[in-house]
């Protein structure tokens, strides 16, 4: 039991490493992102007024959580950032703070320039602080480049964190797995996978009872035994129907992997032997979606850049094997802070024209060849490419892409 423990918690961290990774700009939540940050980028009297009206939404929520108690006759000197001011923070800055203090640590910038807080919330948190003095004739506008940049920046993590959130309840609900059976490892199942309306005998095996960390498992059909090796083989088996217009359905059997390189092997009974017809990334339950109508989307690990994912488009051929229906360019949705100018292509052609990508913005990695150019979207819709030489060293500047961009991902 205590195993199944580990392996639950383990498999619940690499599914919130995916989140994060590929799904925290996906197209399900670039909007509320993507709207979030707009405001900050272009906007920043309505950043204030935002500020101002979700204090007043979440004042009452977390007022008590976020603000450190204390005699409201003692007064601290402390900042979460006290050079945000002077220096541009950094991602290490970001992740050394607490979010739930972002916030606060972003409204400190403007704090520190005497802003008159119109919430209670911030006020008070501000007021008990030595070095606050608020003034009326306080304006945006005397805010410096670097402060405006500091401000941009926590508001781009607070937006991740919001985003996190979201994509959380979002998963337990889009995830509710359609078109597929479920069935346990160790025990007899019977199905008709041919469509002669015949049952065929089903057992999944695998090596003993703590599996969390095997290498081995056994899918038999008709007595038949196929025998797979891998890394950590889920628990359970899944009998799909690619494609509703054929007799046949297909069973998965999903590996974990080492380090969240999920794999499917998919399989077919033609009535006399189990054949297999292809391995494709993700899990059953996880990355992989089937319609039913032949045609089947998978996540995939993109090869350059940084840690990310995309969807590769597979359909069965007609000797039913699985095969992948070519893609020029994968889309991808991954929003990340410039940190850097940087120089983009209209096309992957760099003769083509080309245009500056603004330092301290927000913008969207839209897709990628996967294999030299990666495709940026900037939030008023601009789009334009980058090439990389190798992994991820941005061709013509001799500077790896984290250079340019904070919120890259380096998973293993
Ligand atoms: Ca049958
Ligand atoms: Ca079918």
């Amino acid at each position: 039991m205590a195993k199944n423990g580990g392996f639950m918690m383990q498999r619940l961290l690499l599914i919130l490493v995916l989140i994060v990774v590929a799904f925290t700009g996906c197209s399900t939540d670039e909007k509320s992102l993507g709207n979030k940050s707009n405001n900050t980028n272009n906007k920043t009297e309505v950043n204030m007024e935002n500020t101002k009206k979700s204090e007043k939404g979440n004042i009452e929520a977390k007022e008590k959580e976020a603000i450190p108690e204390g005699t409201s006759t003692e007064y601290t000197n402390d900042f979460f950032f006290p050079q945000s001011d002077k220096v541009k923070l950094t991602q290490d800055d970001m992740y050394n703070i607490e979010s739930k203090d972002l916030e606060l640590a972003r409204n400190e910038i403007y704090a520190r320039r005497g802003y008159v807080f119109k919430s209670e919330r911030f006020s008070n948190y501000f007021g008990k602080k030595g070095w606050y003095s608020p003034r009326e004739d306080f304006k945006t506008a005397e805010l410096t480049p670097v402060e405006m940049y500091n401000i941009k920046l926590i508001f781009y993590f607070e937006s991740l964190n919001k985003t996190y959130e979201e994509v959380e309840n979002k998963i337990t609900v889009s995830e509710k797995i359609k078109n597929i059976e479920i069935y346990d490892r160790n025990k007899e199942v019977y199905v008709d996978l041919n469509g002669d309306g015949i049952e065929e005998k089903i057992l999944y095996k695998t090596n003993g009872e703590d599996f969390s960390y095997g290498n081995a498992c056994e899918l038999l059909v008709n007595g038949q035994e196929i025998r797979l090796e891998g890394s950590s083989f889920l628990n359970s088996f899944a009998i799909v129907d690619i494609d509703k217009r054929d007799k046949i359905k297909e069973i998965v059997i999903s590996d974990e992997g080492p380090s969240s390189d999920y794999i499917s092997e998919f399989f077919y009974y033609d009535g006399k032997k189990t054949l297999e017809i292809g391995t494709i990334e993700g899990l059953y339950d996880f990355g992989i979606k089937i319609g039913g109508l032949g045609e089947f989307s998978a996540i995939s690990r993109a090869d350059i850049l940084h840690t990310w994912w995309f969807d590769r488009l597979y359909k069965l051929n007609s000797h039913h094997k699985i095969v992948e229906i070519e893609q020029d360019v994968f889309d991808a949705n991954y929003s990340v802070f410039v940190k850097k100018p940087l120089k983009l292509y209209v096309s992957r052609d760099s003769k083509s024209d080309s245009f500056m990508l603004k330092e301290g913005t927000v913008v969207n990695l839209a897709g990628t060849d996967n294999k030299e150019w990666c495709l940026v979207e900037t939030k008023d819709g601009k789009r334009g490419w980058f090439a990389l030489e190798g992994y991820d060293e941005i061709r013509g500047t001799n500077l790896n892409a984290w250079e340019f961009f904070i919120g890259l991902c380096y998973a293993d």
